[in-house]
C-alpha cells in the first residue's frame, strides 16, 4: 500500500507558495499559482495539483512566462468586454485582477465577458468557474492549449485539449460546475499515466502512424483524440475561433510552434463569460434559481450524480482531515523547496 502523509491546506499553500517565490515568482503570480494548484489537491483533482509546479518552473526556466509580470485591467467602459493584459504571466494572477469588474459589468448589463490576453496557462478552469458563481452569477470559461488531439477522421494533433467549464449558481448549495478537456481525457492524465507505468484506457489516443494506442508513450508522441467523436472534435474547434482567434489570441497549432515543446505550460488566452439568470428570466415565470433548484433534484432522484460532487465531497474530507500526500508527493516538495 501507498504509504500517505496528512498536510493542512494553509502548510501546502505556504509550502507551494515559497517554492514559487524561491524560483523568482513576485508575490502576486506566487500566490494566485499556489491557490489553484492547492485548490486542486485539496479537491483530489491530482492532474492539476501538485503535479503541476514542475511543469510552471521549467515554463519560468526557459523563459516562456514572466515570472515577475503584473499584468493590466483594461476597464473598456461602457462595454460588456473587460480585457486583462497578463504581460507574459500566468492566468491566474490575471484572473484575480478582472473578476471584479467582470461581476460588476455582469450585473450591470445581464452579461458580461472577461478577456485575457497572453498569459501561460494550466490550471484547471473550475476554480475560475467557483468565483463566478459565487457572485450569484452561471460562467462559462475556455481556452485553448497546444496542438495534441486529431480532429475526428484525421490523424495528426492540431487542436488543444481545450478545457470547457460552466458553473451555475446555487443560493443554498454548493455551485453545479462542470470542467472537462475537450479530449477523452487530459493531457496530464497522460503523463500520470506514463510516470505510473500504467497503460491508458481505450479510446484516448492514437500512435504516430495514427493506430490506436494504450502505451502512453506512443500516445505522447501520437496524437489524443477528441471525446465523444465529432462533437468533441467540433466543440474544441469553437473553443480554438472564441478563445483563441476572436479574442485576438494564438491557436493550439500557433502555441505549439511558439513553444516547440508540449512538456512548458502553453502561452495564450483565456475567455471568461459571466450571465445573471435574474436579468436573463426577467419578467418571465418562475425564479430561475428554484427551477434550477428541481431540475437539480429530478437528475439526483434517478440515483445520477451532479458534476464536481466528487470534488466537493473531496473538498469537505480535505478541509476535515487535511489533505494525504504519498511520499513521493512529499519527496518532490522537499526537493523543490531545497533547490
Ligand atoms: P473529468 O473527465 O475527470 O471530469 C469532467 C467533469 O465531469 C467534472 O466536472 C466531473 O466532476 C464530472 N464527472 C465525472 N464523472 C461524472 C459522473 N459519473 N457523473 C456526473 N459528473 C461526472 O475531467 P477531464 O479529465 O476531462 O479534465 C480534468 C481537468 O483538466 C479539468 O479541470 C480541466 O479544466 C483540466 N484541463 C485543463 C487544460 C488547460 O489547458 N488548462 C486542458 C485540459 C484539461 P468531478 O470532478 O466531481 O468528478
Ligand atoms: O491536462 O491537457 C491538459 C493540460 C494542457 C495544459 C494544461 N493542462
Amino acid at each position: 500500500m501507498t504509504q500517505t502523509s496528512t498536510i493542512t491546506i494553509a502548510d501546502l499553500h505556504q509550502r507551494v507558495d515559497a517554492i514559487f517565490r524561491k524560483a523568482g515568482l513576485n508575490a502576486q503570480q506566487a500566490g494566485a499559482l499556489a491557490r489553484v494548484i492547492v485548490a486542486g489537491e485539496r479537491d483530489a483533482c491530482k492532474s492539476h495539483g501538485i503535479y503541476r509546479i514542475e511543469g510552471a518552473l521549467r515554463t519560468v526556466k526557459a523563459g516562456k512566462v514572466k515570472p515577475d509580470a503584473v499584468p493590466e485591467l483594461d476597464l473598456n467602459e461602457g462595454s460588456a468586454i473587460v480585457r486583462v493584459d497578463a504581460k507574459g504571466g500566468f492566468a491566474n494572477p490575471a484572473f484575480e485582477l478582472g473578476l471584479p469588474a467582470l461581476a460588476e459589468r455582469a450585473r450591470a448589463l445581464g452579461l458580461a465577458a472577461l478577456v485575457i490576453n497572453d498569459c501561460s496557462h494550466f490550471s484547471a478552469l473550475w476554480p475560475e468557474v467557483e468565483a463566478v458563481t459565487g457572485q450569484s452569477l452561471a460562467a462559462l470559461v475556455m481556452c485553448p492549449s497546444y496542438a495534441t488531439v486529431a480532429p475526428t477522421g484525421g490523424s495528426k494533433p492540431l487542436l488543444g485539449t481545450n478545457p470547457f467549464a460552466f458553473g451555475w449558481p446555487r443560493p443554498d448549495h454548493a455551485p453545479y460546475v462542470f470542467d472537462f478537456a475537450t479530449s477523452v481525457a487530459a493531457r496530464g492524465e497522460l503523463e500520470l499515466h506514463r510516470r505510473a507505468g500504467k497503460q491508458l484506457p481505450e479510446g484516448w489516443a492514437i500512435d504516430a502512424d495514427g493506430q490506436p494506442t494504450n502505451d502512453p508513450e506512443a500516445a505522447l508522441a501520437g496524437a489524443m483524440l477528441p471525446f465523444g467523436g465529432h462533437k468533441g472534435s467540433a466543440i474544441g474547434t469553437m473553443i480554438e475561433l472564441l478563445a483563441g482567434i476572436m479574442i485576438g489570441d494564438l491557436t493550439s497549432p500557433e502555441v505549439l510552434d511558439y513553444l516547440g515543446t508540449t512538456t512548458l505550460a502553453p502561452m495564450h488566452g483565456e475567455l471568461i463569460i459571466a450571465l445573471s439568470p435574474e436579468a436573463f428570466a426577467a419578467g418571465r415565470p418562475g425564479n430561475p434559481f428554484a427551477r434550477a433548484e428541481n431540475l437539480f433534484e429530478s437528475i439526483v432522484g434517478q440515483g445520477a450524480r451532479l458534476p464536481s460532487q466528487r470534488r466537493f465531497a473531496a473538498r469537505a474530507k480535505s478541509e476535515a482531515e487535511g489533505i494525504a500526500l504519498t511520499a513521493a508527493d512529499m519527496e518532490q516538495l522537499d526537493r523543490l523547496l531545497e533547490k
